[in-house]
């Protein structure tokens, strides 16, 4: 729904607090027994967040994950200026409202995700001069904060600004390029004038660990304490695979930060891999921030690995059926909480797993045939899915012995009638392939089963 921006009050506020007052009960109560992720993060006075995206909240599995484990919502891109704000002037406010009331009606804190970001910004804002480009990016910041003013723990204000690698030099952008280094503080004084109940956060990505760019954005950070521009916290966004693993000096660098006066958060924790790997390097990142007083939460960046951004990768804390996983174990044992060993995929539990091997079968020119043979580990397994990720431009034209589900190019495939297999058996699924002039080879992740 396109609504201009003078009808924007959002008037239920009143009405949200009330529910999520009786929400929140619900979580204390939750927390005697410390055996959900939020309940056991707010044991240690931290809050455990979740990348939620609007259009997989009928799904009641997922909803039902979400409503469970987590006690923070960060709306993954209904938020960001091309959501918000694709016409000058014109605010769009639906599907990040949908995730709002959501998170809140249950008792959820909300983060704000993101003001002022190079990427998913809309044409219209490159095409600014300098003086039009500040008047438009006060009017975003205004337009945004004002319609969920008092309903957001913290703001993501800027996002990104820092370029990759050793330079430590701001990234080019529109905002960059046409308003200077001033863009940044200027963001964050009109956003604590649009809603001084906010924290208010730098968020960037690669500024784990102590390295040229958490440098510069320390020094940064430093220098608006020092004078005096409005900045409550950092999120560092802790997106973690075999390229870009926890830094051994994630504690030390979340500690430097914290000792200039302003909370960290981690705001966008994924980490790929599986099994008892990934569990010690989730394990690593929430004892890192436990150590350190002003690290006041955790945010995972999504519910499911299924929909994750590296869904191929199985970064998150739950498997494409909303199991739990050895890295949600894991978690909740380090944030000092206790599963239920009777629930499916806690400790205790048989190890079900299997593996998926992955076999091109035929090729001509156009085409070819894949095969992935699904092995169960030491146990019968009653279920198994698998993900291939299909490189572009290629598409597949149709698939046997399966049944496949798309996010992007990534296909995770279940089942038809072959899911129950004995310890140590193989079923295999087929698929064929329009190559579209590329013959790359598909990427087959990780087997999950059940
Ligand atoms: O998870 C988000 C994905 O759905 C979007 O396609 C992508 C587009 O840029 O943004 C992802 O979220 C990003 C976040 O907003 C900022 N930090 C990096 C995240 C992963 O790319």
């Amino acid at each position: 729904m396109t609504m201009p921006l003078r009808c924007l009050a959002r008037t239920a506020a009143a009405g949200l607090v009330a529910v999520a007052a009786l929400a929140t009960a619900g979580h204390t109560a939750e927390a005697e027994a410390a055996d959900t992720l939020g309940s056991a993060a707010a044991g240690q006075g931290r809050y455990f967040g979740a990348a939620v995206a609007a259009n997989h909240l009928g799904e009641a599995d997922y909803a039902a994950t979400l409503d469970r484990e987590f006690t923070s919502a960060t709306p993954e891109n209904e938020m960001k200026w091309d959501a918000t704000e694709p016409s000058r002037g014109t605010f769009t406010f639906a599907a990040a409202d949908r995730v709002v009331d959501h998170a809140r009606s249950r008792g959820m804190d909300v983060r704000g995700h993101t003001l002022v970001w190079h990427s998913q910004l809309p044409s219209w804002v490159g095409t600014l001069g300098a003086a039009d480009l500040r008047t438009a990016m006060n009017a975003h910041i205004n337009g945004l904060m004002g319609h969920y003013k008092g309903e957001i723990h913290s703001w993501d204000v800027v996002n990104e600004a820092f370029q990759d690698g050793g330079s430590g030099a701001r990234r080019s952008s529109p905002f960059q390029d046409r308003l200077g280094d001033g863009f940044i503080e200027e963001a964050f004084r009109t956003a604590r004038a649009a809603d001084p109940a906010a924290k208010l956060c730098y968020n960037d990505y690669n500024t784990d660990g102590v390295n040229a760019k958490s440098n510069a954005v320390y020094a940064m950070v430093k220098d608006f304490k020092s004078r005096g521009v409005p900045i409550d916290c950092v999120g560092f966004q802790s997106h973690f695979n075999s390229a870009s693993p926890v830094p051994a000096d994630y504690r030390q660098n979340l500690q430097r930060f914290a000792d200039l006066g302003v909370d960290v958060q981690i705001t966008e924790l994924d980490i790929e891999g599986s099994g008892s790997a990934q569990a010690a390097n989730y394990t690593k990142v929430v004892d890192a921030c436990l150590a350190v007083d002003r690290c006041t939460g955790i945010t995972v960046w999504g519910v499911t690995d299924k929909y994750s951004w590296r869904s191929g990768g199985t970064p998150l804390l739950f498997d494409g059926d909303y199991r739990k996983k050895p890295a949600y174990d894991a978690v909740l044992t380090a944030l000092g909480g206790s599963g239920d060993p009777g629930g499916p995929g806690d400790p205790g539990d048989p190890t079900v797993s299997c593996t998926a091997a992955y076999t091109r079968t035929a090729d001509w020119s156009s085409g070819y045939n894949g095969q992935v043979t699904i092995t169960a580990g030491d146990t019968p397994i009653s279920s198994w899915s698998a993900t291939v990720t299909v490189p572009s431009p290629q598409s597949v034209s149709s698939l046997w012995n399966g049944t496949p589900a798309w996010t992007g190019n990534v296909m995770t495939v279940r089942p038809s009638w072959n899911g129950t297999l004995a310890a140590g058996a193989s079923t295999s699924f087929g698929f064929t392939v329009a190559k579209n002039g590329s013959g790359a080879a598909p990427t087959v992740g990780g087997c999950t089963a059940s």
